[in-house]
C-alpha cells in the first residue's frame, strides 16, 4: 500500500477531490498553507493500493494548473535597517506530490 500527499493550489481542490473519488479513491483533504507565499493551499492525502499510484497521479496532471504569483519581498538596499520591497513572480504547482511506503493499514 502507499500513501499519496499532494499539496496543490485551493482553486483546483474541488476538482480533483470529485475526480479522485469517481475514480472510486478514499481521499481525506487539509487546508495548509505554504511555507514560502504563506498563502493557503490544500494537501490531499490518498491511501491507495501500489498498482493504482500512477493513476492517481495521471488525474493530479490532468486536473492541476501551474500559476504564476507575485510576490513582496524586502530585498537589503545595501544599509543597515534599509529595504526596499522588491516583487517577484514564482511559478506554482500543479501539484507537489510525494509517494510514501504504507508499513502498516488498519481500518478498527
Ligand atoms: P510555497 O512554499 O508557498 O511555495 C510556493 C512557490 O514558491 C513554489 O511552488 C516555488 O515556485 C516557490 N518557492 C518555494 N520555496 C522557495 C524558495 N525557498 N525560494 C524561491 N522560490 C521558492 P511549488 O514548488 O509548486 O510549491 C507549491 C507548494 O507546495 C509550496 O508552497 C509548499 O506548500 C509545497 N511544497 C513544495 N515543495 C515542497 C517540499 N519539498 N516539501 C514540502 N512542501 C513542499
Amino acid at each position: 500500500m502507499k500513501l499519496i500527499l499532494a499539496i496543490l493550489h485551493s482553486e483546483d481542490g474541488n476538482k480533483v477531490l470529485g475526480t479522485l473519488n469517481d475514480a472510486g479513491f478514499s481521499v481525506t483533504k487539509l487546508a495548509t498553507t505554504g511555507g514560502f507565499l504563506r498563502a493557503g493551499n490544500i494537501t490531499l492525502i490518498v491511501g491507495t493500493e501500489e498498482e493504482r499510484v500512477e493513476e492517481a497521479i495521471s488525474i493530479f496532471k490532468e486536473r492541476c494548473r501551474t500559476r504564476k504569483h507575485i510576490m513582496t519581498t524586502p530585498i537589503s538596499a545595501g544599509m543597515a535597517g534599509m529595504y526596499t520591497p522588491q516583487p517577484i513572480e514564482v511559478e506554482v504547482g500543479g501539484a507537489t506530490i510525494f509517494v510514501l511506503d504504507v508499513d502498516r493499514f488498519e481500518k478498527v
